[in-house]
């Protein structure tokens, strides 16, 4: 690999080579943010369709304009035939959003990195783009820089702050195949050069990246300004979506979503590149207000897949859909507070940790690992009297137990370590959830 500094050419064999900074890789956890015109109406259906697309809330632009039923008859009855998308607008208000509230929800999650939606396929700015003159988030609706005001508070919790932009517009009238270039050159490229230059975001998750190849979208040439002359070109990670050739292969970290986009090629979980899965709570990014807990995942399963995610090598990216007014749903704030409460006793296990390769490794079942720093971490999805047995160690230092005092039972023969757990009862462990046994001098 080269070095951060050094001068990239605008084509993927020169950028691939750019090592993703160090920070996004110790960083494990993130908070998305899908938010705006869409979480007015803050609709899909739940339990009427199988997919995992048609479930998206945020898509209910486009599914007006293909004729969906459900979204056609939820539109018609609630806001009539008259009424277009673009009559959301003005009630988008964020009226209650408190950034300083948000950004110390986020920090105490444990998350190190936010990602908000700059602008989504429908094309809407939040923050007053020239290049969007009359359909933004200062003209119409809040009547605010969203993007400002939130990546001020954020960096004034110490996160570092990043951007979802879409490569797509669904109705922009330049987004066609006879004026693509146009569209590419006079608002897609000055958009994401205005976004970079006036917020500095250390993240740019670009996606709408299907419809045409890299070469078309300039991405290679936007891709070496970003790493050689912009104002983040030493701090700044991208992901694999800049053209429908570059998932998995080109770009920065790759990405899986709901464990899809790009599982079918084996990507994700056994991947030796950085890659990262996001998810909603339930089944949307964008809000969803017909969801019900039953949609929600609990807060154990969320820590169990930021487990499995972090113990394969992987980052997870947690999306939450704040509503119209600008307040994050009560169950969604709950969840966050509990994944932060188990990282603020585990958190040694997980951040800038490496998953443990290794053939001695137990494939399946209760437990699952990281290392740094010469220690083992093993954590217990779920806790068990048994002992600890691991096989084929050359060394093994003493055992502790996260968030209990004092060392553990354990014992070294052979290359076989055998750790007793302590006898508590529910009330007596450090934590919920999931438990983790440290192993110094591994
Ligand atoms: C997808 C988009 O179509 C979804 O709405 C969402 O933004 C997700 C992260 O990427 O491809």
């Amino acid at each position: 690999f080269t070095t951060l500094s050094a001068q990239y050419q605008p084509d993927w064999n020169s950028l691939d080579k750019r090592e993703i900074p160090q920070w996004w890789k110790d960083a494990k956890f993130g908070i998305f943010i899908h938010w705006g015109v869409y979480s007015v109406p803050a609709y899909a259906p739940v339990n009427e369709v199988d997919g995992v697309y048609e479930k998206y809330a945020e898509h209910y632009y486009n599914r007006l304009l293909s004729g969906n039923k459900f979204f056609k008859d939820f539109h018609t009855k609630h806001y009539g035939e008259e009424f277009s998308y673009a009559d959301f607008a003005p009630m988008f208000k964020a009226e209650y959003f408190n950034p300083d509230e948000w950004a110390e929800l986020f920090r105490e999650a444990g998350a190190k990195y936010v990602v908000l939606t700059s602008k989504h396929h429908d094309g809407f700015c939040l923050w007053p783009s020239t290049h969007s003159p009359r359909w933004n988030s200062m003209v119409t609706g809040p009547h605010s820089d969203l993007i400002g005001e939130l990546s001020t508070s954020v960096r004034n919790s110490g996160l570092r702050f990043g951007l979802y932009y879409s490569l797509l517009e669904w109705a922009h009238p330049l987004y066609s195949k006879s004026t693509i270039e146009e569209w590419v050159d006079t608002h897609m490229i000055p958009q994401m050069k205005e976004l970079v230059n006036n917020y500095q975001p250390e993240i740019i998750f670009s996606d709408g990246e299907w419809d045409y190849d890299s070469k078309t979208l300039k991405s290679e040439e936007f891709l070496a300004w970003l790493y050689n002359e912009s104002p983040v070109k030493n701090s700044v990670v991208v992901n694999d979506r800049w053209g429908k050739e570059t998932r998995s292969r080109h770009g920065g970290y790759y990405t899986t979503e709901y464990d899809l986009v790009h599982s079918q090629k084996g990507i994700g979980d056994k991947a030796d590149h950085p890659w990262e899965e996001s998810r909603g709570i339930g089944t949307s990014y964008g809000y969803n207000r017909f969801e019900t807990t039953k949609h929600y995942l609990s807060s154990k399963r969320l820590i169990d897949i930021l487990i499995d995610k972090v113990t394969n090598g992987g980052n997870f990216l947690l999306n939450i859909g704040p509503d119209a007014t600008g307040m994050i749903p009560v169950v969604m704030q709950e969840r966050l507070l509990d994944i932060g409460k188990w990282l603020k006793v585990n958190g040694d296990a997980i951040y800038s940790s490496q998953p443990w390769r290794s053939p001695n490794k137990p494939k399946e079942g209760n437990l699952h690992f990281t290392r740094k720093d010469g220690n083992l971490y093993i954590i217990l999805k779920k806790w068990q009297k048994d002992p600890i047995i691991l096989t084929g160690l050359k060394s093994a230092g003493k055992a502790e137990l996260l968030g209990y005092k004092g060392d553990l039972k354990s014992t070294l023969q052979q290359g076989k370590l055998t750790i007793t757990l302590p006898q508590l009862t529910v009330d007596e462990l450090p934590c919920e959830h999931a438990w983790v046994i440290k192993v110094t001098n591994f």
